[in-house]
C-alpha cells in the first residue's frame, strides 16, 4: 500500500510510547549510574556498547546501515524515489561523565521510533529518511564537541578530528579504531533535504510555562578557550606573600572577571569556567600552573566576540599583576546561525497537527544542529528539562513529553517526506 502524506489519511498516525519506553530503559541501563544517570563519554567502553545496541536495532527495524569515518552511524529506510535527498533525524548518544539519559537519546530514539512507525502502519514515503547517530556531540572528553557532524559538515578535516586528544592523550582516530567504529563510508556533505533534531530544553523556559513542545528557531553561537597560567611552585610555609607568583591566584582573577563581563553585559551572555586541571595541586606547594576552560554564548555573535576580547584583556592583566606567563586558546566558535523558515514553519505545523501546545524558542545548548544548518534546511523540537536541569544525573524529562515531541518529529518528517 503506497499513499502520500496528506491531511486526510495520516492525520491519526502516532507512535508507540510503550515500545520507545522499553527501547529508552533498555538503553540507559548501558553505563547507568548509581544516581539514574548515564556515564558513556565518547568512544569509550561504554559508548561502543550503545553504539553496538543501536546498530542491533536499527537492523532489526530494516535500516540499511552505514558508519562514516568519523564513526557516526546512518541508519536509512528506501523511499518510493531514492533519487530525492532524504530527510535526516538523530542527535547523539556520547554522554557527560555524569550525564543525563534524555540528552541527546531521545533524538535517535526518538527517529528510529519514527521510521518504525511508517515501517508498521505500511506508510511509505517519497523520500528516503535517515536516523543518525553523530559521534562526540558532548564535546567532553575530545574537544570540541559536535566534532562528527563537524567533520561531516565540513566543518572540520579528518585528520584534525582524528588528532584531537583526551586528558591521558589518547586520540580520537586511535580510539575510534580501538572500539570498532571508523567506518568506510565518506565523512562529508552530501545531498540532504532536511534535518531535524529532537531533543530536550536543557533550560528552565518549556518547564517554567509548563508548555510541552519548543519550536527551535535557532541555537546561541559560542567561543570555548583553554587558558593556562605558568607560574613558580614553592613552600606554602616560609614563602612571604610578596615573593609568590600563584597561578591560582590569576585564575581567580579571571573567574570572577567572567561573572563581572556576564553580569554587566545586559544582554542573553552566560559564561562558564568548567573545567580546571590545578598542579601539582597539593595542600602546601603554591600552585605552578593552572589550566582552564571558559565557555561563552550567546544569540549574538557580537556579543560573544565582545565577551572574548574583553577576557583575554582580563587574563593579561591578571597574569601581569601576579607575575605568571599566561596562553589562551581559542579551541572552537560557532556563530549563532537562525534555522530555516520552512523547517520552522514544518515542526509548528506538525505540533498543531498533532494538537500539542508549543513555544517558538531558541537553544542555549549547542547540538548537531547547528553545523547541520550550514549545509541543509534544520529546525529542532524541544521538549521541557523538568527543573530546567540537564548534564547531570538528575536531567529529567516527563515521558508524555518525549511522546509529544516525538510525535511532532513523525509528523514534521511525514510532512517533509512526500517528494516535494
Ligand atoms: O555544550 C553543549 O551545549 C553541548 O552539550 N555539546
Ligand atoms: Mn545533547
Ligand atoms: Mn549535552
Amino acid at each position: 500500500m503506497t499513499e502520500t502524506y496528506t491531511e486526510s489519511n495520516r492525520t491519526e498516525v502516532r507512535i508507540n510510547s510503550e515500545r520507545l519506553r522499553r527501547r529508552f530503559d533498555e538503553f540507559n541501563e548501558i553505563a547507568a549510574t548509581e544516581k539514574e544517570g548515564v556515564n558513556r563519554p565518547s568512544l569509550s567502553d561504554a559508548n561502543r556498547e550503545a553504539r553496538d545496541q543501536l546498530v542491533e536495532w536499527f537492523e532489526k527495524v530494516g535500516l540499511e546501515t552505514t558508519i562514516d569515518e568519523m564513526g557516526n552511524i546512518f541508519g536509512r529506510r528506501k523511499g518510493q524515489n531514492n533519487d530525492l535527498a532524504p530527510v535526516l533525524v538523530g542527535s547523539h548518544v556520547d554522554s557527560q561523565y555524569f550525564g543525563g539519559r534524555f540528552d541527546g537519546v531521545i533524538g535517535v530514539l526518538g527517529g528510529l521510533e519514527v521510521v518504525e512507525t511508517l515501517v508498521n502502519a505500511g506508510i511509505k514515503t517519497e523520500r528516503p529518511i535517515e536516523v543518525v547517530s553523530w559521534s562526540n556531540e558532548e564535546g567532553v572528553r575530545f574537544q570540541p564537541d559536535m566534532l562528527g557532524s563537524g567533520v561531516f559538515c565540513d566543518r572540520f578535516d579528518l585528520e584534525y578530528a582524528y588528532g584531537r586528544c583526551d586528558k591521558d592523550g589518547k586520540t580520537f582516530g586511535e580510539e575510534l579504531e580501538r572500539i570498532n567504529y571508523r567506518g568506510d563510508a565518506p565523512c562529508e556533505p552530501r545531498d540532504l533535504h532536511r534535518y531535524f533534531e529532537l531533543h530536550v530544553e536543557q533550560g528552565p523556559y518549556l518547564n517554567e510555562e509548563e508548555i510541552s513542545v519548543g519550536v527551535v528557531e535557532g541555537v546561541y553561537g559560542f567561543s570555548w578557550m583553554n587558558v593556562s597560567f605558568e607560574g613558580q611552585a614553592d613552600h606554602a610555609g616560609p614563602t612571604p606573600m610578596h615573593l609568590r607568583n600563584d597561578t591560582l591566584v590569576a585564575m581567580s582573577n579571571v573567574v570572577e572577571s567572567v561573572r563581572q563581563i556576564t553580569a554587566t553585559t545586559g544582554t542573553d551572555l552566560v559564561g562558564t569556567v568548567g573545567s580546571v586541571d590545578v598542579s601539582p595541586n597539593s595542600i602546601n606547594v603554591i600552585p605552578e600552573s593552572v589550566e582552564f576552560t571558559i565557555d561563552f554564548r550567546s544569540y549574538d555573535n557580537e556579543t560573544v566576540q565582545t565577551a572574548v576580547d574583553h577576557i583575554q584583556n582580563e587574563i593579561q592583566w591578571a597574569g601581569e599583576r601576579e607575575g605568571v606567563e599566561w596562553d589562551v586558546e581559542e579551541i572552537m566558535r560557532v556563530d549563532a546561525e537562525p534555522f530555516d523558515d520552512t523547517c520552522i514553519e514544518t515542526v509548528k505545523r506538525a505540533a498543531e497537527h498533532t494538537n500539542v501546545e508549543y513555544i517558538q524558542m531558541v537553544s542555549g545548548a549547542g547540538h548537531d544542529a547547528n553545523y547541520l544548518n550550514t549545509i541543509c534546511p534544520t529546525s529542532m523540537v524541544f521538549v521541557p528539562s523538568v527543573g530546567g536541569v540537564s548534564h547531570t544525573e538528575d536531567e529529567y524529562t516527563e515521558w508524555e513529553d518525549v511522546v509529544a515531541g516525538t510525535d511532532v518529529l513523525l509528523h514534521a518528517v511525514l510532512q517533509e517526506s512526500d517528494g516535494r
